[in-house]
């Protein structure tokens, strides 16, 4: 890299641009539920989603489901070809908790579900690809969502032994673990708002807030568990992954406001990442008056005994972040549909919109692209946690998938794979990059309509072929030059 600069300097030319260091790692995810199907097979009991989609008589899930999705059950090989037909460094992908586990705990282990993991982790490794999994990517046991799910403070037991389990089974082999991923989806959509999220609850008051201290709890037993355990034998990582919106106020006025929108979205990283733990103390001071003001007896965001403070505090290897898009943020108005805290926050009265220079020409309404936003995220973590790793564990573009050209998606990746290396060139130590899908997935509330997937999958063919886009040439070149600064002279200039 410094090579790199000085012959850029004294040539005068952008020769070294686009380029990343060797250790830099570049990656592509799935989820379980989004790809798998075989929801019934063996002994998999049902998970929320399972569930959920199959709801009948409200239109759940755009009226799709992931009863077969991409099949990956029974065609992982091909996934895994993909894989390596880009060349990546590492495959994201999780575990289906109740493939694993059928009741849920762990006096029940399915023979099924070990040989399938097995076989997905060997082959990427027979493969030079190294595994990065998740344990959890929102498919709760239906079973522990009828005893409250995340609302229940139980589950952190739950979930840590869950943990074990795969601690167990697969951590000679898996070097790097994500605990959960983005509470704040699993937690403020599913548990406040009922907008399409498994389990669909609506109490925009409460239960996202009891969610979040029991997922960061859950988390926490789980890396204690792989600190004392199995970090002696294995030497591997384990994070949580957190979904950011970069946001920021455009006046002095907003300027304070969507500082305080910021930190509500960034709830859950404060207890882990933070040198004192605990909740961002003026979100805990806010909610704590609104709901003495509303009547209520207790703060609705649960506080933390100073024990579990520091329990959670300092449970990270790095930093994992989901990023797609930023928000501005100003003053609610009385016209405002105000939600927790996607479309604004009813705790702050703030209102998220966008800026119309920013470019949204696709089927995903709230992926407005803001490639600097990704930058400003990189930089605050540094800035307020310290000099730490930052693994970008998810970043994507989806779209109708019209035509299989899929050239937005190019320049999607390849402006935010640039502030990723602005970033690095100022200091910040990010990584990896892991691109939003590796294949096309089903996509929750949005069901089969929209189209993130490097790889088309066909839900036609019953083969379910897994075909390249323009974006899988885009980053298997990405990927061999280690910059991206390719294909430029004939796709990127066009555009
Ligand atoms: C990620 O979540 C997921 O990890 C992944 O499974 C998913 O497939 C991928 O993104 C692409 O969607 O109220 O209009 O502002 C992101 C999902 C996106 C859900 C933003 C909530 C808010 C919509 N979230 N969305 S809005």
């Amino acid at each position: 890299m410094k090579t790199c600069i000085v012959l850029s300097v004294l040539l005068f030319s952008r020769l070294c641009n686009g380029k990343f260091p060797s250790w830099f790692k570049f990656g592509a995810a799935t989820s379980s539920y989004q790809i798998e199907g075989a929801w019934n097979i063996s002994d998999k009991t049902p998970s929320i989603w399972d569930t959920f989609c199959h709801i009948k008589d409200d239109v759940k899930c755009s009226n799709a489901n992931g009863d077969v999705a991409a099949n990956s059950y029974y065609q992982w090989k091909e996934d895994l070809d993909a894989a390596a037909e880009l060349g990546l460094d590492y495959y994201r992908f999780s575990i289906s908790w109740t493939r694993i586990l059928p009741t849920g705990y762990p006096n029940k282990i399915s023979k099924d579900g070990v040989r399938y993991y097995n076989e997905l982790i060997n082959g990427l490794l027979a493969r030079g690809i190294e595994p990065m999994v998740t344990m959890y990517h929102w498919e709760l046991p239906q079973n522990l969502q009828d005893l409250g799910g995340w609302t229940n403070a139980l589950i952190s037991t739950w979930f840590a032994d869950y943990a074990k389990v795969l601690f167990t089974l697969f951590g000679d082999r898996v070097k790097t673990w994500l605990t959960i991923n983005e509470p704040l989806i699993m937690c403020a959509a599913a548990y406040s708002e009922n907008t399409g999220f498994a389990p669909g609850i609506s109490d925009p008051n409460y239960g996202a807030f009891l969610c979040a201290k029991n997922t960061l709890l859950a988390h926490a037993h789980a890396w204690r568990i792989y600190d004392v355990i199995y970090r002696p034998k294995y030497g591997g990582k384990v994070s949580i992954a957190n979904q950011i919106f970069w946001m920021e106020g455009q006046s002095e006025e907003e300027r304070k406001l969507g500082e305080l929108t910021y930190s509500l979205n960034v709830l859950y990283t404060y207890p882990v990442f933070s040198k004192n733990g605990g909740w961002p103390a003026e979100i805990e001071e806010i909610i704590a008056t609104n709901s003495k003001n509303q009547g209520f007896s207790f703060s609705r965001l649960p506080a933390f005994t100073t024990e579990e403070i520091n329990f959670v505090k300092g449970t990270y290897d790095f930093f994992g972040l989901n990023y797609y898009t930023s928000r501005l943020v100003r003053k609610a108005t009385k016209e405002d549909k105000l939600n927790w805290p996607f479309t604004g926050s009813h705790e702050l009265e703030s209102f998220l919109t966008v800026d119309a220079s920013w470019r949204n020409e696709n089927t995903v309404p709230w992926l407005h692209e803001y490639p600097i936003g990704l930058r400003r995220i990189l930089e605050w973590v540094k800035k307020e946690f310290g000099d730490i790793e930052i693994i970008v564990t998810e970043i994507g573009y989806g779209d109708g998938g019209e035509d299989g050209n899929d050239y937005n998606k190019i320049r999607y990746h390849k402006e935010h794979l640039e502030q990723v290396e602005l970033a690095i060139n100022a200091g910040i130590n990010v990584t990896g990059y892991t691109v939003w899908s590796l294949i096309d997935t089903f996509e929750w509330d949005s069901g089969n309509t929209v189209k993130f997937g490097l790889y088309k999958v066909d839900y036609d063919d019953p083969k379910r072929a897994r075909i390249p886009r323009p974006s899988a040439k885009f980053y298997a070149a990405v990927i061999q030059a280690r910059s991206f600064d390719v294909l430029h002279k004939y796709i990127y200039d066009e555009l």
